[in-house]
């Protein structure tokens, strides 16, 4: 067996770890090939309360930087990982099991987001509004909210934070960064490069208070004590559908602000008008891409009757050939679950399909004799009679789910029923489906896309999905303001004080 563990090293030491980061009681298991390559520690109740404070600390500083001066320092955020994209994303691999161009890819995502934060760090802008007062003018203004909470998820170990960090940084927020306790090791990684730019930054003119990004490594309990702090004012939370609705209570209940990004179910649908080779590409790479383990994954797909039967085919051949194996040798397109429970949600959810009558093509484990520790699968495509039991809910794991449609309408109807709502896809060169798909009668998810597939999103864009998924919006768009505070202010150049709405107050 390959030893990963002096590689995974050797990369945290060029991206800036230091190897006494690298000791304590959370194991760290590559899925690659279920070894154990690392050890972190879990934080304490006081070393999260001692950050959590430090953050609050920095954040009396921070907010009072100028935001185009916050803006560089993301700049250089940005440059330590263009410099330290190839560590980065090879560690990714290695830790999450991502082919070399998805590890790479993500490295990307988070170079795009400080790309997009640098040029947000001049536009943090409010709107000046007409007045029923003379000689009054009213407008907002965007402050800096307060520190700012991330817990992300395995599947995109360091995309999902950069999208939040750098927002944040620009918007005048310090970080506490809780990552997945199954991939700590690239959250490590990022805090060094972090690191690396602050003292840059420092070097520039502009100190960094200690505490503008902290991180916390653990578990659940780490993750509670972000949640339940008074002084984290936001927490943006990316994983299941369960998590979520325990944070954003948590949260609710003691009025401080979610963005959360949950379970997708997402859907595409294919008409008999459709591009059949590009669909064919956009649902295998939707359906098959990270291993099925995006939130953006394609996990439902309706096909027209007029054109299933060869539609079909064509994408069991490409299921059946695609190449498995480990994401660390170029070519192959498939890698690992993240871990043995991955693999037994997996196979009891097609259990549940086949006793529903579903037809389920792949879906096996493959190489379990090279790999013993972990665990490759053939993705599974299943055909089934009707959108029922598993095919409700996210299982994160590669199985497409095929059904039969005759009717658009209604399998948009079927496309919506479901409990999550986040990415959506029609196949269409039909212009009044592709309109009526994105309109307000058509897709209720937060992404609907026309010839793509459901996952990967660009940054530009607001990131997030409705219902079950959360409701919370990240990276592009207006996405920044949900890390801000609005205030509306209304000033009086005038010499006499009239009252809105024509009230009358003499004294
Ligand atoms: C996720 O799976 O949590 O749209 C995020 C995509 C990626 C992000 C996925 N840009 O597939």
């Amino acid at each position: 067996m390959i030893d990963l563990s002096v590689e995974a090293r050797s990369l945290l030491a060029t991206l800036g770890v230091a190897d006494d980061a690298l000791t304590g009681d959370l194991p760290v298991r590559s899925p690659v090939n279920g070894q154990e390559i690392a050890r972190v520690a879990t934080a304490t109740r006081q070393m999260a309360c001692d950050g959590i404070a430090s953050a609050h600390a920095a954040f009396q500083a921070w907010r009072l930087v100028p935001a185009p001066r916050r803006g560089e320092l993301v700049r250089l955020l940005g440059e330590e990982l263009r410099a330290g994209k190839s560590a980065l994303g090879r560690l990714v691999s290695i830790e999450a099991g991502k082919s070399p161009s998805e590890g790479l890819g993500e490295v990307q995502e988070m170079i795009d987001i400080c790309d997009f934060a640098v040029g947000l760090s001049r536009q943090l802008h409010g709107l000046t509004i007409a007045t029923e007062r003379p000689d009054h003018r009213m407008m907002e203004t965007w402050h800096p909210l307060g520190v700012t909470g991330v817990i992300s998820a395995f599947n995109f170990p360091v995309a999902v934070w950069s999208w939040n960090a750098a927002l944040a940084l620009v918007c005048g927020n310090p970080v506490v960064w809780k990552p997945s306790e199954k991939t700590p090791l690239t959250a490590l990684a990022c805090q060094a490069l972090f690191h690396r730019a602050a003292a840059r930054f420092a070097a520039s003119g502009t100190a960094v208070p200690d505490g503008l990004s902290v991180l916390l490594t653990g578990g659940r309990a780490v993750g509670e004590i972000l949640v339940d702090h008074p002084d984290v004012k936001l927490v943006s939370a990316t994983g299941s559908t369960d998590m979520g609705r325990a944070v954003g209570q948590r949260l609710a209940a003691r009025f401080a602000r979610a963005i959360l990004e949950l379970g997708g179910n997402n859907a595409a649908i294919v008409t008999p008008s459709a591009d059949l080779e590009l669909a064919l590409r956009g649902v295998a790479f939707a359906a098959m891409g990270t291993a099925g383990q995006r939130c953006t994954t394609l996990r439902r797909l309706f096909v027209h009757d007029a054109i299933y039967d060869g539609f079909v085919a064509r994408l069991k051949s490409a299921y059946a050939t695609v190449t498995v194996g480990s994401p660390l040798e170029e070519g192959n397109l498939v890698g690992p679950l993240i871990d043995a429970a991955a693999m037994d949600r997996m196979q009891r959810a097609l259990e549940s399909a086949r006793a529903l009558g579903g037809v389920v093509t792949g879906g096996h484990r493959e190489g379990a004799a090279d790999w013993p520790d972990a665990y490759y699968v053939r993705p599974a495509l299943v055909e089934m009679p009707e959108q029922a039991g598993p095919v409700l809910d996210e299982t994160f794991a590669p199985i497409l789910y095929v059904m039969k449609y005759s009717d658009f309408d209604r399998a948009v109807a079927l496309q919506n029923a479901v409990p999550q709502g986040l990415s959506s896809a029609v196949f269409t060169t039909d212009l009044r489906q592709a309109e009526r798909f994105l309109s307000a009668a058509g897709s209720d998810c937060g992404i609907a896309n026309v010839n793509i597939g459901t996952s990967g999103a660009e940054i530009g864009g607001a990131f997030g999905g409705e219902k079950e998924t959360g409701g919370g919006r990240e990276s592009g768009s207006d996405a920044w303001k949900g890390y801000m505070r609005r205030a509306t202010n209304t000033i009086n150049y005038g010499t006499t004080l009239p009252l809105a709405q024509g009230v009358s107050f003499d004294i």
